[in-house]
C-alpha cells in the first residue's frame, strides 16, 4: 500500500500521557482518503482514544481486509503491528493472530462491503468464536474503493449519487452481532467524536467480542439526500441516547 510519512516534528509542549507519549506518537501516516470522508474521524478517534488510555503501541495490533475502510489502520498507531489481508477476511486473520498471541489489544477495522457482503460468513464465525477484539465496521452503505456500488448495509430506498437506488432491505450489523451473541455491541456516527472515543476506549477495555458499527459517511460516491448513509440523513435521524463516558476498572486491594 503506498503512503506519505508525516512529519516527525512535533511541539515541545505537547501533553504527555501516563507512559510519556504525546498524541502524536499514536499517529499513522498522512491520509489518502477523499477530503470529507467520514473514515478519516475514525482513525482520529482511535488516535484519542488511545493516547488518553495510555495504550503501549507495540501491544497493540491492527489488522483490516480490503476497502477505503480498510486502509485506516495506516493512519494511526504507526508503531503498532499491522496486517492488511484480503477483502472479507480480516476476521480469520485476527482470528489466527489472536490463538497465537493473547497479549495485545487486537483492533479490527473493516468496510460494511468487507464484512456485510463478501466477509459475512467470516463476520458471523468471529463473532460466534468469541475473540477477543474491538471489530470496528466504517458503514457508509457503499464500495467507496470500487467508486460506489450499493452495499448490503444501504437501506431500502436509499440512492447513491450514481442514481442506483437499494431495492432490498438491509443488514443491520448490530443487530447480527447482538443475535451472533456479541458481549458488547454499539452503533456510532464518525461526526461525534465526543461519543465515539469512549465507545471504542469501552470497546478495548472489554474481555471479549466487542463491536461498533460507525456510520462512516462516503462523501464522494454516496452522500446524497437520499442515502440513508450520508451525513444529511445521519445527522436528522441522529438521536444520541446519552452523553457517554467511560470510566476504567480500577484494581481492588483485597483487604
Ligand atoms: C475478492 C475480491 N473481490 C472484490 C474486490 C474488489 N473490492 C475492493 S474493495 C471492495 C468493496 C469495499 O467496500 P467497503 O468494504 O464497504 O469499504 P469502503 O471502500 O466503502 O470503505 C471491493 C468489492 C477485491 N479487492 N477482492
Ligand atoms: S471513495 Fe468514499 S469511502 Fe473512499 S475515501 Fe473517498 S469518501 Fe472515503
Amino acid at each position: 500500500m503506498s503512503y506519505i510519512s508525516k512529519p516527525k516534528f512535533k511541539h515541545p509542549q505537547l501533553r504527555t500521557n501516563d507512559i510519556g507519549l504525546t498524541r502524536r506518537d499514536y499517529e499513522g501516516t498522512l491520509t489518502t482518503l477523499c477530503a470529507g470522508c467520514g473514515h478519516d474521524s475514525i482513525s482520529a478517534a482511535i488516535i484519542q482514544a488511545a493516547a488518553e488510555m495510555s495504550l503501549e503501541p507495540h501491544r497493540v495490533a491492527k489488522i483490516s481486509g480490503i476497502g477505503c475502510s480498510s486502509k485506516i489502520p495506516s493512519y494511526f498507531l504507526s508503531k503498532a503491528h499491522g496486517f492488511n489481508s484480503v477483502h472479507g477476511r480480516m476476521p480469520s486473520v485476527a482470528t489466527g493472530a489472536n490463538i497465537a498471541n493473547k497479549e495485545l489489544s487486537y483492533i479490527g477495522i473493516s468496510g460494511d462491503g468487507d464484512s456485510a457482503s463478501i466477509g459475512l460468513g467470516q463476520f458471523c464465525h468471529i463473532v460466534r468464536r468469541r475473540v477477543n477484539m474491538l471489530y470496528i465496521v466504517a458503514n457508509n452503505g457503499t464500495y467507496g474503493l470500487t467508486k460506489g456500488q450499493l452495499s448490503a448495509t444501504a437501506d431500502l430506498g436509499s440512492k447513491t449519487k450514481s442514481g442506483e437506488e437499494s431495492q432490498f432491505d438491509n443488514i443491520d450489523m448490530a443487530t447480527l452481532a447482538i443475535e451472533l451473541g456479541a458481549s458488547f455491541v454499539a452503533r456510532s456516527f464518525s461526526g461525534d467524536k465526543k461519543q465515539l472515543v469512549p465507545l471504542i476506549q469501552a470497546g478495548l477495555s472489554h474481555k471479549g467480542f466487542a463491536f461498533i458499527d460507525v456510520i462512516s459517511p462516503c462523501v464522494t460516491f454516496n452522500n446524497t439526500d437520499l442515502s440513508s448513509h450520508g451525513y444529511k440523513n445521519t445527522w436528522e435521524n441522529y438521536i444520541a441516547l446519552s452523553d457517554i463516558d467511560f470510566v476504567p476498572e480500577v484494581f481492588r486491594i483485597a483487604k
